[in-house]
C-alpha cells in the first residue's frame, strides 16, 4: 500500500511533463508515418517536454536507425516504441548498480550540497531514518553555520530520526564542525556521517571554496573521506538544473545526484536530459516533506510514470 501510495504520488507530480508528451506524441504518431517532417515535429515535442538537445538528438537517431533496421515499423506505433524505450534506456543508465548502492565504509562519509531550498536538510532527515531502522547508527552533522535557522532545522530532522547530531555555531566555521564530526563518529562507532552544507553563502565562488575546504578537512581526519558527494536537485527546476550539475561537478566532485519534490508539478524532462548527460547516478528521489517519502531511484518505474499512457 505504502510503495503503491508512492508510485501514484510520483505519476501526480509527473502528470504534466506526461500530458505534455503524450498529446504531442499523439499528434505527431496520427500522422502514421516515420518521414523527415514527422520526425522533426517529434523532435519539437521532446524539446518541449525539456529532454534538451542532446538527449532529443539521441532519441531520434535511434528511432530513424530503428526504422531503417526494421526493428520498429514505420508508423505511429513503432515510432511511440522506439521512442519510449530509448528514453526507459537513458533513465536506466542513471540507475546505481548494486555495488554503488552499497556503503561498506566506516563511518561513511557523506555530503549533500545544493543550491538554497532544493531540500538538502528534509533529505539528510529522511536519509537518517532510513539507515536508522535498517539497525545503523548515524549521525547528522549540521555544518551549514550559514543560518542558525539551518541549524535548528538540522536538529528538529536529527530528533524525528531518532539519531545523534553534531552542530556547530552559527557563523561558525563549517570545516571545523565536519571535522569534529568526523572525529566524533570514529571514536563513537557510529556508522554513517550525513553532513548538511549552506545552499547560499555571500556568493557562489565562497560557496565552492567552502565545500573544497571542508573535503580537504575531512581527508585530514580520514583519508578516505569523503566517500560521497550526492547533489540534491529540485524536479520541479528547468534547465537551471543542468547548470547546477555542471557547476557543482566541475568545483568539487559528484559522486551522485538526488531528485526532490518529485511529488509536485515536476519537469520530468529534465531527468532524462541530466541523466543523458552526465554520468551520475541518481542515487535517491524525494517524493514529499515526509520522514518516509524517500526512495531508491528505479529507471523502470520512473520510466512508466513519465511515459505510460493514461
Ligand atoms: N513536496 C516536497 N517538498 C519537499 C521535498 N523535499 C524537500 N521539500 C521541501 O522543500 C523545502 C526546502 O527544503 P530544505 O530541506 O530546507 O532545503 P535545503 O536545501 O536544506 O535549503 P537551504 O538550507 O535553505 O539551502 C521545505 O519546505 C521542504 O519541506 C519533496 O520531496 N517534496
Ligand atoms: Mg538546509
Amino acid at each position: 500500500m505504502a510503495e503503491d501510495g508512492f508510485f501514484e504520488r510520483m505519476r501526480l507530480g509527473l502528470q504534466k511533463t506526461r500530458d505534455t508528451l503524450q498529446q504531442g506524441l499523439g499528434t505527431v504518431l496520427s500522422r502514421n508515418r516515420a518521414d523527415a517532417e514527422t520526425l522533426e515535429e517529434l523532435e519539437e515535442v521532446l524539446i518541449m517536454a525539456d529532454l534538451g538537445a542532446a538527449a532529443t538528438h539521441k532519441v531520434l537517431q535511434e528511432v530513424e536507425q530503428r526504422v531503417r533496421q526494421h526493428t520498429i515499423a514505420p508508423d505511429g506505433e513503432g515510432l511511440r516504441e522506439g521512442v519510449v524505450d530509448t528514453i526507459s534506456e537513458i533513465l536506466r543508465s542513471a540507475t546505481p548498480s548494486s555495488d554503488e548502492r552499497q556503503h561498506d565504509a566506516r563511518p561513511w562519509v557523506m555530503m549533500l550540497v545544493g543550491v538554497n531550498g532544493v531540500g538538502k536538510t528534509t533529505t539528510l532527515g529522511k536519509l537518517a531514518h532510513q539507515f536508522r531502522g535498517a539497525g545503523e547508527r548515524p549521525l547528522i552533522v549540521a555544518a551549514d553555520t550559514f543560518r542558525a535557522a539551518a541549524i535548528e532545522q538540522a536538529e528538529i530532522w536529527a530528533q524525528r530520526a531518532g539519531v545523534d547530531i553534531i552542530k556547530g555555531q552559527a557563523g561558525g566555521d563549517a570545516a571545523a564542525v565536519a571535522y569534529d564530526a568526523l572525529q566524533a563518529a570514529k571514536a563513537r562507532q557510529l556508522s554513517q556521517v550525513l553532513i548538511d552544507t549552506a545552499g547560499r553563502l555571500h556568493n557562489k565562488i565562497h560557496l565552492m571554496d567552502e565545500l573544497k575546504k571542508m573535503r580537504r578537512v575531512l581527508a585530514r581526519a580520514m583519508p578516505e573521506a569523503l566517500h560521497d558527494v550526492w547533489l540534491v536537485l529540485d524536479a520541479t527546476t528547468g534547465q537551471n538544473a543542468v547548470s547546477q550539475v555542471t557547476q557543482f561537478h566541475e568545483h568539487i566532485g559528484l559522486t551522485g545526484l538526488v531528485l526532490t519534490k518529485l511529488d509536485s508539478t515536476a519537469k520530468g524532462g529534465i531527468v532524462v536530459n541530466i541523466a543523458d548527460q552526465f554520468q551520475l547516478p541518481i542515487r535517491y528521489i524525494g517524493i514529499g516533506e515526509g520522514i518516509d517519502d524517500l526512495r531508491p531511484f528505479e529507471a523502470t518505474s520512473f520510466a512508466q510514470a513519465l511515459l505510460a499512457q493514461e
